[in-house]
């Protein structure tokens, strides 16, 4: 089976995507596009939208993490995405649905705001990436796409006061699927794939690890992702995470 799989280093979604083929065994090679060049290459390569992950797999183009995950499950049923039962898939989507529609957003805006505020962190974002530019070059160059990644984003003050606000909320559901056997049970699933990188990409944020890598949600990123790439120092207004941190305190 030929792949090749299309990505922006440290993607939460592209990394979902690399370890759902890694689940199913299947070989691949993989191209890292700069964000915001993504969009023309991805077009250029005939892919329909402009985000990635996207997959060129026998001689078909997949784009979205979901949709991947279903024609992944559909080209090598085993080992399995999905469970057979028709209500623990039920659930399994329910949560995948949630880590892509839901949980993915906020991570990117937190992210793209701290990058923003301070470029510095990102070299550690493109860990063994191949970036088709020498690395030094590739920072050098970045403000403007760094700028564009966060308006494109809308990576601003209020969206991310409100992502922050709202963060708890979401780690609690990832929490709560983890205790009724929905997610980080012994085989893992396209929800496990897809949530555990978004909660990874969130603990690269010194400002947030503290409050997520003694919970469940943290377990399930650390058994998933061990070795997520990236690190940005705290940067994030103090007032701006106090939400994050009364709710830790009180667990
Ligand atoms: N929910 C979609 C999200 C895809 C998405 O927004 N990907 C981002 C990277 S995380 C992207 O391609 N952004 C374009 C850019 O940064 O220029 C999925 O899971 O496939």
């Amino acid at each position: 089976m030929e792949a090749r799989l299309y990505v922006i280093p440290a993607s939460h979604p592209s990394i979902c995507t690399a370890l759902m083929l890694d689940h199913k065994g299947i070989a691949y090679k993989r191209t890292d596009l700069l964000p915001v060049i993504s969009k023309g290459a991805l077009r250029a390569l005939g892919f329909p939208r402009k985000t990635v992950p996207a997959i060129k797999i026998d001689g078909q183009r997949v784009q979205g993490s979901r949709e991947i995950a279903r024609e992944l499950e559909r080209l090598r049923p085993e080992p399995p995405l999905f469970p057979a039962d028709p209500e623990k898939r039920a659930a399994v989507e329910e949560a995948e649905r949630f880590g892509d529609e839901q949980l993915q957003h906020p991570i990117r805006q937190l992210l793209w705001w701290s990058i923003k505020k301070d470029k510095a962190p990102l070299r550690s974002y493109s860990e063994g990436a191949k970036l088709g530019v020498p690395i030094d070059l590739a920072m050098m160059t970045a403000a403007p796409i760094v700028a564009l990644s966060a308006r494109f984003n809308e990576a601003g003050d209020d969206n991310v006061r409100r992502d922050l606000a709202a963060l708890p909320a979401l780690l609690q559901r990832v929490d709560d699927w983890i205790a009724a056997g929905v997610l980080n049970g012994e085989q893992l699933n396209a929800a496990d794939f897809q949530i555990a990188p978004s909660i990874g990409l969130a603990m690269t944020l010194d400002d947030l690890r503290p409050a997520i890598e003694g919970r469940p949600a943290g377990e399930l990123a650390k058994r998933v992702v061990p070795n997520y790439p990236g690190k940005t120092p705290p940067i994030l207004p103090p007032a701006w995470l106090q939400p994050l941190r009364s709710e830790t305190a009180a667990a």
